[in-house]
């Protein structure tokens, strides 16, 4: 794309500002860019690396307002901290959202994207049948051309007999102008849409709850703000509920690339998985599991938490969310266990697909610390729905004892109305491929190093795995599982000896028995103990019990200092 200066004098280092008119943009909205060598050319062409995934061709007019130099205009809905690159266009708004703003502001709100749906998954559904659903999506402080890619995704790629509303809800964003902004493009765009604001942050639980009070439609799905409905995506979705109220259907979760925009398919049957810190990733769903065809239904342990389809009245009827739970985390659990232990069950559906920006970190405010918000909200859910699990998870994550996790006798007094199974039997029945920490295990948590508030860490994650000590702070790195059967393993892992007396971690065999003795770890049949080397290192080493150096096994749960 190129755009022609009025004026003759720019040169490197000047301010261009400039409207950006793209495709549905209902007003121009404003950019600067600076011209670095490259681009302050003798006939002032801008080169402007773009970026445009789309197969559908689309204009972009960049109009030219003004030439200056200076401050960023009072309009500009950036912060002011300044993120421009010499010679790029592509200055992107990451602290704000985690995502490249410009390169969505540049892409069509209604692109085309890849289809990448299985094989055999084009079918026509009746869609008389079928219920209507109302799509809720909340956000805080997300850019408007990518909410409203979301929303155009929905409109462009749902029968219209199917989508009852789109509601939108505005958890109290503190960005400028947003409010405003949204209400004017939303407006034109269609009469199912209705947005709503809170009068205070109230988090991403509360927010979904206020916009499912809003909902009319037999079947709600929530979307999160920054998605992209595929072809196709709602029909297998509604018909799945319409043959089983129970259950809870996610679609196939596509990623959009947070640097440019870039909708890619992702690897096909994974489904969600988590360890005892309650932190979900996806795993395989061929382990422990028949292999099915590619669009078969997935039968999911745990829903990542976003995107997910149900019957209003079966959210309802299994108490929707704890209402407690704060800004971000622990609801996809809450929802998870409940929906299994009490009679229902996930699934993630292959022919249903929507991207989603996955962002490397979480762009807004905790209000409060960010890492006791999030533990709250997991105590809360482990203290209900774990039972003696629980102390499991307490221990994984080292779970300060000041921490109030409120009031949570409701949420018991709920699961005991719906009579649902004990978290063993998820654990046996749903998840058994968990690191299970059962009657085996003698120690769980952190190696510390006697003495020291050093810890016994993998340090490397690559092909090339070695122990070492860092300093100790609980994470999953450092977590460790000693089990009576001498085994002392991380997540399925085990560690054994390596080369030049050093120490690995590899799959699991015979020969890696540890006894624990004296507060020492001794390889089993040898006399070589686990020691440290100048409180860094970790190597094989006789054992010498009188050496302060070797290293001790702190307790379950057992904080570094
Ligand atoms: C994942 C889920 C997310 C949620 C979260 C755990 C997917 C793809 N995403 O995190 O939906 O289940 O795990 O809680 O499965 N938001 C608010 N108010 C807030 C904070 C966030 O409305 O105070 C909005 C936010 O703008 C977004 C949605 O909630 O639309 C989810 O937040 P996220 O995208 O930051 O979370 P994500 O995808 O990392
Ligand atoms: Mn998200």
């Amino acid at each position: 794309h190129s755009a022609e200066s009025n004026s003759s004098s720019s040169q490197e280092g000047d301010v261009l500002k400039f409207a950006l008119n793209a495709n549905n943009l209902s007003r121009p909205v404003l950019r600067e860019i600076r011209l670095s060598a490259a681009s302050s050319t003798r006939s002032n062409q801008l080169s402007v690396s773009g970026t445009s995934s789309s197969q559908q061709s689309h204009s972009i007019t960049y109009s030219l307002v003004n030439l200056t130099s200076g401050e960023p205009s009072s309009r500009e809905r950036r912060p002011d901290k300044k993120k421009y690159q010499q010679g790029s266009l592509l200055f992107d708004g990451f602290e704000l959202y985690s995502y490249n703003v410009t390169a969505s502001d540049m892409i069509s709100l209604d692109r085309s994207i890849p289809d990448t749906r299985p094989e055999g998954c084009s079918q026509s559904y009746d869609t008389k049948q079928l219920p209507k659903a109302s799509v809720i999506i909340c956000f805080h402080n997300e850019a408007v051309s990518v909410l409203l890619r979301t929303v155009h995704s929905i409109l462009d790629r749902s029968p219209a007999e199917l989508l009852d509303k789109i509601i939108v809800v505005d958890d109290n964003s503190t960005i400028e102008d947003l409010q405003s902004h949204l209400v004017e493009e939303l407006a034109h765009l269609s009469n199912k849409i209705l947005l709503t604001r809170t009068s205070k942050r109230e988090g991403l639980v509360r927010a979904r709850l206020l916009g499912a009070e809003l909902a009319t439609s037999d079947v709600i799905i929530f979307l999160d703000a920054h998605c992209e409905c595929n072809v196709g995506w709602l029909e297998p979705l509604l018909s799945r509920l319409y043959e089983n109220p129970q259950k809870v259907v996610t679609p196939y979760i596509d990623t959009i690339k947070a640097e440019n925009f870039q909708y890619k398919k992702s690897p096909e049957r994974l489904r969600g998985g988590f360890n005892w810190r309650l932190e979900f990733g996806w795993r395989s769903a061929n382990v422990g599991a028949k292999p099915g065809s590619e669009k078969d239904a997935i039968i999911t342990p745990v829903i990542s938490g976003g995107l997910f389809a149900i019957w209003r009245d079966y959210f309802k009827s299994i108490g929707s969310y704890d209402p407690e739970l704060d800004i971000w985390g622990g609801e996809n659990f809450e929802l998870s266990f409940k929906t299994w232990m009490c009679g229902g069950s996930l699934e993630i559906i292959p022919c249903s697909r929507v991207g989603h920006v996955f962002r490397a970190s979480l762009p807004y405010s905790f209000s409060k610390d960010r890492e006791e918000v999030v533990l709250r909200n997991l105590g809360r859910v482990a203290s209900v729905w774990m039972d003696e699990y629980a102390d499991t998870f307490y221990a994984a994550v080292n779970m300060p004892e000041k921490l109030d996790l409120g009031d949570i006798s409701p949420r018991i007094q709920l699961r005991k109305k719906l009579k649902c199974h004990s978290f063993d039997w998820y654990l046996k029945n749903i998840f058994p491929q968990l690191d299970s920490i059962n009657q085996e295990t003698l120690h769980y948590g952190m190696v510390r190093n006697q003495g020291s508030l050093m810890c016994l860490d993998v340090l490397s994650s690559t092909s090339d795995f070695y122990i070492g000590l860092s300093p100790c702070h609980g994470g999953k790195n450092q977590t460790f599982n000693l089990t009576s059967n001498k085994r002392l393993s991380q997540a399925e892992a085990c560690i054994k000896p390596g080369i030049n007396k050093q120490l690995t971690l590899s799959v699991c065999k015979n020969n890696m028995s540890w006894v624990y003795q004296n507060g020492f770890l001794r390889l089993d049949q040898t006399e070589l103990c686990l020691t440290s080397v100048d409180n860094e290192a970790v190597q094989l080493l006789p054992c010498d019990f009188s050496l302060e150096t070797n290293i001790v096994v702190s307790k379950v749960n057992q904080s570094p200092d």
